[in-house]
């Protein structure tokens, strides 16, 4: 074997998210890792997927994977919220949907809320195939801040789509699952724009899967989830779930605005989209109408 080889091999190590009993791991070369005042940050160049980021030793994207989340949770908000020129979006340090939020010409300003620098920084450097263009975009507007805050101080009807990007409900995600902050979100969305949040994994984080919706349909007149596959997430078993007021907007995209998104997309289109919202397993279904 090649000494280059050899190295390599040596030098490729699994890393691992644990998640009650089992484990979703990616053999790969640690290229960086730090503690940020907020978590431990890691990246590494992973066989599969390239490029990746984990914090807290949880996967939370890839190069070759990411659009399978960040499209399913973007478009199907900004496909159908009535307008679509002021955009937030908690979270989402690595760019991903900021940079398809961007897509749509009619946006303006995007105000991207990140409690840590270093992701941003990190996703910069190690991952700018994520945020792309998104980073230079003048319409794009960074602030190092604690979402729960900025949603908090934010004045009522200001947004269009509302996006929470954020990681699972441990450490500085933890109060992104919460009543208080969901009624803020309400609060600073225009009635007649669109909500949209991660809702975590309807097989390894079930119960706060259940109850993210139930919260969401006490708060606004309508909340669905959209299930999609993650494979780098724990069971591979995604959901977003999309919420309004007076009608369930986001089940209808305008179909003159996403004609060129479509064509661009990996995952998302209106139909896809329609069969999904359709899609909806038998024994959520009942729960979620208990
Ligand atoms: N279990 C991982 C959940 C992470 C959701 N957010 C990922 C950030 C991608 N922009």
């Amino acid at each position: 074997m090649k000494i280059s080889i050899l190295l390599n091999n040596i030098l490729k190590k699994w890393s691992d998210e644990y998640h009650d009993g089992t484990r979703f791991g990616l053999k790969g070369k640690i290229l960086h890792e730090e503690k940020s005042d907020f978590q431990k940050i890691t990246i590494c160049e992973t066989d599969r997927y390239g490029k990746a980021l984990l914090l807290n030793d949880c996967w939370m994207t890839a190069e070759y994977q990411e659009k399978q989340y960040h499209e399913c949770l973007v478009h199907p908000a900004l496909s159908s919220a009535e307008e679509i020129e002021r955009i937030l979006i908690i979270g989402g340090g690595d760019g991903g949907s900021a940079r398809e939020c961007l897509k749509y010409k009619e946006v303006k300003k995007v105000d991207l809320i990140e409690i840590d620098q270093k992701v941003i920084e990190l996703s910069k450097i190690f991952l700018p195939k994520i945020g792309l263009g998104a980073w230079n975009d003048k319409r794009l507007n960074v602030e190092i801040e604690n979402g729960i805050n900025w949603v908090r101080n934010t004045k009522d009807n200001c947004y269009d789509v509302v996006i929470i990007d954020g990681s699972d409900p441990e450490g500085p995600a933890e109060g992104l699952f919460n009543k208080e902050f969901f009624r803020d979100c309400r609060r600073i969305l225009k009635n007649n724009g669109v909500f949209a949040a991660q809702s975590e994994s309807p097989e390894s984080f079930h119960e706060i899967h259940i109850q993210t919706i139930k919260i969401l349909r006490e708060i606004f007149d309508y909340a669905d989830p959209l299930y999609g596959n993650v494979p780098i997430y724990p069971s591979g078993w995604w959901s977003w779930t999309f919420a309004a007021v007076e009608k369930p907007r986001y089940k209808q995209p305008k179909l003159n605005r996403v004609q060129r998104i479509t064509e661009e997309c990996h995952i998302w289109s209106p139909s896809w989209q329609e069969g999904a919202f359709k899609a909806i397993p038998a024994f959520l279904n009942r729960e979620l109408n208990q």
